[in-house]
């Protein structure tokens, strides 16, 4: 029997348009995946190398053909090579993103940026002190040397325990400038550089760092500084929130930096007024991805859905436009588009797509190119064809905004309450679950009964990126979902009014799980990885999440993958992540597809550093 499509997702919004689709022969991910199988082998091993034109080369996993690369590379050099490329990449991504930002913060400090404005200005006055300096000028001026940092630790690193500090130190890999490790990443990995996969891997460690504590962290705290810092905010998730009668901008990518003109400009009466004239009651925006998480964690903008939603919201045939910056979207949505009278808009000098138009975002001139994008839409709308529309009515609410402040300031000004609650047991530990859809697995599958079970076991659960989007069309970021928890955490989530799943921003505001762990450990005066706590990647596919993953076993945390990344072609290398790491950073890797036995990996290893703590 043939498979059913509908059996690609757990969401139900998601079967629907998947039916849509392949009734309609549209073509999305999951089509294309059937159509890579089977997949390259030696790729998904790691075992392929094309570092150099004598190659390419590649490893025989049985040990019958080639065990040496041309320039003698082993399987142990090649696996260890292309994870620290893999790293470089993520680590860039995040920071490259950062690095946007951090300019746009001193072209306002310097007055050159037009529309935008410094939101939370406190913020800023706490990361002039944590920087010493007395200026906003000075500040924007340090942080912006950050990147290009050549010796001495990246600001933000200070913020970790200082035993973690001292240790990173201690195994050379205490993170300089975040462009100077990429950099230094790229180059090992060239033939005949570094060949041992130890060293490789102490650098994919250092790199990692740098995007954590530095690229994410700085990425993070800015955008707070010009946007605000989030706050409990209420609002709604899935493919429902597209609206049947209203121009529909879906906002997707990463950088908020054009979302947030975009927000602003749709509710310009003005333009509202056009709609109107065009046939429509207003204009919805709604977000997908991290950009979506931005918006959605700032102002409440509904999201449309995570990661392999993207294709299936344009072929509602409700989305007037598809403006998109950088990061998680598909090439496949332009020729997507095309069957539709979608617009699919793209803004990034750094990201252009087949079959998008192209209007270029520049931060003097972000509002007025986010006013021309919405009237774009605005205009599009009248092209919509309603006998193709079709919304699924799935919606769910949702409450976000748990910035480390807010959870703070929940919590009723100190971190007391919680200390007290992991303490007595009410609140087993803390897990952290994050990163995005594949279609290796069923979407939303490993994310939502991950988290379930976490939370059924009264681990206090926080996320970003598409796992928090997965948890928030599930109806898991609600407080009313602490009665899916058990009784310990429950009555703390009751007593405060919280959900028992936080949801703290996108993928760079991992950087806040970060802060929150390094509060916490400071707290009790132990090392982050002497906390009850555990991180988990159900569906991961971007090389972000490999960097991210590098970043939080290097900070000390214990990490469960859920699909397998290509690294099984050295046992040497795989001995490392899953086990020698604990005895260098005190963590390590496992990896386990199925997220019932991830949960109790987790909670194992939650209940032996509560054992260790003598909790
Ligand atoms: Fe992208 Fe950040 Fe992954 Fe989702 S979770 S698919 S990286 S949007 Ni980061
Ligand atoms: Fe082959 Fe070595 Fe060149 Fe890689 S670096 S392609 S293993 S010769």
């Amino acid at each position: 029997m043939a498979k059913d499509i509908r059996d690609s997702s757990i969401d139900p919004a998601s079967q629907d348009m998947l039916d849509v689709c392949q009734r309609a022969g549209l073509e999305t991910a999951w089509d294309r995946y059937e159509k890579q199988q089977p997949q390259c082998g030696f790729g998904e091993l790691g075992l392929c190398c094309r570092n150099c034109n004598m190659g390419p080369c590649r490893i025989d996993p049985f040990g019958e053909g080639a065990t040496k690369g041309v320039c003698g590379a082993t399987a142990d050099i090649i696996v260890a090579r292309n994870l620290l490329r893999s790293i470089a990449a993520g680590a860039a991504a995040h920071s490259d993103h950062a690095r946007d930002v951090a300019h746009t913060f001193r072209e306002v400090v310097y007055g050159r940026a037009g529309s935008y404005s410094i939101k939370d200005r406190a913020k800023m006055e706490r990361l002039m002190k944590e920087y010493g300096v007395q200026t906003d000028i000075a500040l924007a001026d340090s942080i912006m040397a950050e990147f290009g940092k050549q010796d001495g630790p990246i600001q933000f690193t200070r913020r970790a325990p200082a035993k973690r500090q001292q240790l990173w130190e201690k195994l050379g890999i205490e993170p300089r400038g975040i462009d100077r490790e990429i950099v230094e990443c790229m180059h090992r990995t060239h033939m005949g550089v570094d060949n041992d996969y130890v060293n490789l891997i102490l650098h994919g460690l250092r790199t990692s760092l740098a995007d954590g504590w530095g690229g994410s962290m700085i990425a993070t705290e800015l955008q707070d500084v010009l946007f605000g810092t989030p706050t409990p905010t209420f609002s709604e998730a899935n493919l429902g929130v597209l609206e049947p009668n209203k121009v529909n901008v879906i906002v997707h990518g990463h950088e908020p930096l054009l979302s947030e003109m975009i927000v602003a400009a749709a509710a310009d009466p003005e333009i509202v007024e056009l709609a109107k004239k065009q046939g429509a009651l207003g204009i919805n925006v709604a977000g997908m991805c991290c950009t979506g998480n931005e918006v959605l964690m700032r102002h409440g903008v509904p999201v449309a859905g995570n990661f392999l939603q993207q294709e299936l919201a344009v072929a509602t045939g409700a989305v007037d436009a598809m403006v998109v910056d950088v990061q998680c979207v598909m090439p496949a949505l332009g020729a997507l588009a095309g069957c539709f009278h979608t617009l699919f808009i793209s803004t990034s000098p750094k990201a252009k797509f087949p079959g998008a138009v192209h209007m270029e975002f520049h931060e003097e001139t972000a509002l007025q190119t986010a006013r021309a994008i919405v009237l774009e839409a605005v205009k599009n709308y009248k092209n919509r064809n309603s006998a193709r529309v079709h919304i699924p009515k799935e919606k769910s609410k949702c409450m976000v905004g748990f910035s480390v402040e807010t959870i703070v300031g929940a919590l009723g000004g100190t971190l007391d309450p919680l200390l007290s609650a992991i303490k007595s047991g009410a609140i087993r530990g803390i897990g952290a679950v994050v990163g995005c859809n594949n279609p290796k697995v069923v979407q939303d599958y490993g994310h939502i009964n991950l988290v379930k079970e976490l939370i059924r076991n009264n681990v206090l659960v926080v996320n970003t990126g598409c796992n928090a989007q997965a948890c928030a069309k599930a109806g898991l970021l609600l407080p009313e979902a602490a009665d899916m928890a058990g009784e310990g955490l429950k009555g703390v989530c009751k007593a405060l009014g919280i959900p028992p799943v936080l949801h703290m921003g996108s993928c760079v505001d991992i950087s806040r799980i970060l802060v929150a762990a390094a509060a916490i450990a400071n707290a009790l005066g132990v090392d982050i990885s002497d906390l009850p706590a555990a991180g988990a990647a159900p569906e991961w596919m971007s090389e972000k999440a490999v960097a991210i993953g590098a970043y939080v076993v290097g900070s000390g945390v214990f990490t469960v993958l859920g699909t397998v990344p290509a690294v099984l072609g050295s046992s040497a290398v795989v001995g490392l992540l899953t086990s020698g790491a604990k005895d260098v950073v005190g963590a390590t890797f496992a990896v386990e597809p199925d997220p019932f036995k991830a949960a109790a990996l987790m909670i194992d290893h939650i209940d032996s550093q509560r054992k260790k703590l003598g909790l």
